[in-house]
């Protein structure tokens, strides 16, 4: 039998994302043109970073090696394959990066109606000892034809159409959401295509994990420092969690998503505001938790109703298993 050594039906992001538009009759394929860019930025970080050990990429931005050549830190090398990649298109006006610090208007000749946020290369540190790294990004329509204002991005998370990250890992998977559920794609190195291996991801409604930075604890507020203690210690009778933390924002909410529980970058009294970026880290995530059907929350709000007031903002967030997120908002309305 020939039969079933190969699967002949191959769902590529690419024909995921046109089977997805045919659905929207005045859609007139931008947003797949804007997302095969962003696909091409994937599979070059992916690629740069297989080869970061030997290519001997990794080192300080401008740094020369032997050779007298200049490199570049993988991050900034990631960073310029996006901005051009995401220019390119034609598609896009507005781009936040985190390695930039001012946002980049794209010229009139080549502006295009979205917005894109994204972190590059998130993890960065990690590179050095192989540890999973990732990609984030979300995306905006602008409000109206006008003439393109910071305000366009500053805009709640709830508004994005579209976030994801891609995870270079033991393999190079990216999830997506446009808004109707969670789709995961892992990269087939020999076609060069994401094909569809993790259809309709749906987060387990309560988790056995949880994943924060412990050795923030002495600085942590009450609400998060109870539920931690209840996660060592439950009462209820139930067993207590285990604790995994990569230090990798998209490894461990990968995991969080594939096998529930709890993800927490909390306030604490050295940065108030935790360090997680809202804009390209902490919307795109939350976006992607809901569409799962888990939650999101800052300790205050629903994350994606925040309204950023600058680009590079931050916040704590607590995101996850929608019964586990929902014990830790009740810990935090208790406070008030
Ligand atoms: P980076 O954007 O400088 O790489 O930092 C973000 C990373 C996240 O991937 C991760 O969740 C977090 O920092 C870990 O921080 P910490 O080392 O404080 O636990
Ligand atoms: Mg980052």
């Amino acid at each position: 039998h020939e039969a079933d050594a190969y699967r002949t039906d191959l769902m590529t992001i690419t024909r995921y994302v046109l089977n997805e538009q045919s659905k929207h009759p005045e859609s007139r394929g931008d947003f797949t043109i804007l997302l095969n860019h962003i696909v091409l930025g994937c599979k070059f970080v992916c690629s740069a970073v297989n080869k970061a050990g030997l290519a001997k990429l990794i080192g300080l931005a401008g740094e020369t090696n032997i050779q007298g050549e200049e490199q570049k830190k993988l991050d900034v090398l990631s960073n310029e394959v996006f901005v051009k990649a995401l220019v390119s298109s034609g598609r896009t006006c507005i781009l936040v990066s985190e390695e930039d610090e001012e946002a980049t208007f794209v010229e009139p000749s080549k502006r295009g109606k979205y917005c894109v946020v994204f972190d590059p290369l998130d993890g960065s540190s990690n590179i050095d000892c192989g540890v999973s790294i990732g990609t984030i990004f979300g995306i905006y329509m602008m409000k109206d034809s006008h003439e393109p204002t910071i305000d366009d991005v500053l805009q709640p998370g709830r508004n994005m159409l579209a976030a994801g990250y891609c995870m270079y890992g033991s393999s190079c998977t990216l999830v997506l959401s446009t808004g109707s559920g969670v789709n995961g794609f892992t990269l087939d190195p020999s076609l060069g295509e994401f094909i569809l291996t993790h259809p309709n991801i749906k987060i387990p409604k309560k988790g056995k994990i949880y994943s924060v930075n412990e050795g923030n604890a002495k600085n942590w507020d009450g609400p998060t420092g109870k539920y931690v203690e209840k996660c060592k210690f439950p009462k209820d009778g139930s067993s207590p969690k285990s604790l995994r933390y990569i230090g990798s924002m998209v490894a461990d909410v990968h995991r969080t998503l594939l096998y529930g529980g709890i993800f927490l970058y909390p306030a604490d009294k050295k940065s108030p505001n935790g360090k997680l970026r809202v804009l390209y880290e902490v919307f795109p995530m939350s976006f992607l938790m809901e569409q799962a059907g888990g939650q999101a929350f800052t300790g205050k709000q629903r994350a994606l109703d925040l309204v950023p007031k600058k680009i590079h903002e931050r916040s704590p967030i607590f995101l996850g298993s929608y019964d586990d997120v929902e014990e830790i908002k009740a810990l935090y309305a208790a406070e008030e």
